[in-house]
């Protein structure tokens, strides 16, 4: 078989386009997400273009007996998985936080930091028999810093960047390498996710410079993987050229 990339939250962005480079790179591929058609789009897709092999795990991350159950019934050859990529994760509102909602940062936690922990305990697990392993975890530039508003979802990626070194230093004896990709802007759904469908305002956000675009954050997951063996990217900061940190643009 191939070498085995498992992919979280596959189904759009982010983790659409590195679905999309790992089947050019020759990799098998285990597409995870919430919306099953989506996924079994994307899988025909890339089966076509590259005669890529793919599971579909369809599951909500949050949900932790949904995750151990529909990864763990995986066939055994499925389970030597070599690159883990911890994208599934998502923004809703941007309020201070005495304005904040319950709701929405529950949806936050349990994806961001409860969902990348269940999905990384199986894969680790996997990884750890197999000897070998490569997790990138999804930070962002709300994970380096906190800006207005941010709070609960720069908590939750200042959680993945704490995450991220633990598991370097927690899977190192076992040959598994550990790397967080931290992006700051990157046009996507990901602003139509925070503002709840109001596609002016997610529109704003990227208006009057060039955001960076899911592709190239894929590419520089790619990058990350594609090193030599004896080298770790321990933690990588991806900007737009207008984009200076969380809250320093250049905009024309
Ligand atoms: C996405 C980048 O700046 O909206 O994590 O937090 S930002």
């Amino acid at each position: 078989m191939n070498k085995i990339a498992l992919i979280t939250g596959a189904s759009s962005g982010i983790g659409e386009a590195c679905a999309h480079v790992f089947a050019r790179e020759g990799y098998s591929l285990i597409l995870t997400g919430r919306q099953s058609e989506k996924l079994e789009k994307l899988a025909e897709a890339l089966n076509i273009q590259y005669n890529t092999e793919i599971a579909v795990s369809v599951f909500d991350i949050r949900d932790k007996a949904a995750v151990s159950h529909n990864l763990e019934v995986l066939p055994e050859a499925w389970k030597k998985v070599d690159v883990l990529v911890n994208n599934a994760g998502l923004s809703k509102g941007l309020e201070p936080v005495n304005l904040g909602n319950f709701d929405d940062w529950d949806q936050m936690i349990d994806t961001n930091i409860k969902g990348l922990l269940y999905a990384t305990k199986i894969v680790s697990n996997w990884m750890v028999a197999n000897g070998r392993g490569h997790i990138v975890n999804l930070g962002s530039i709300a994970g380096k810093e906190v800006y207005p508003n941010g709070n609960v979802y720069c908590a939750t990626k200042h959680a993945v960047d704490a995450l991220n070194k633990a598991m370097r230093i927690d899977l190192l004896p076992h040959g598994i390498k550990v790397t967080a990709v931290n992006p700051g802007a990157v046009e996507t759904n990901f602003s139509n996710i925070r503002f709840k469908g109001d596609t002016e305002r997610a529109k704003k956000v990227y208006e009057g410079f060039e955001p960076l675009v899911a592709a190239d954050i894929a590419e520089t997951i790619w990058f990350v993987v594609s090193r030599p063996a004896h080298v770790n990217i321990n933690d990588l900061t991806i900007m737009p050229a207008a984009q200076a940190n969380g809250v320093t643009f250049v905009r024309k």
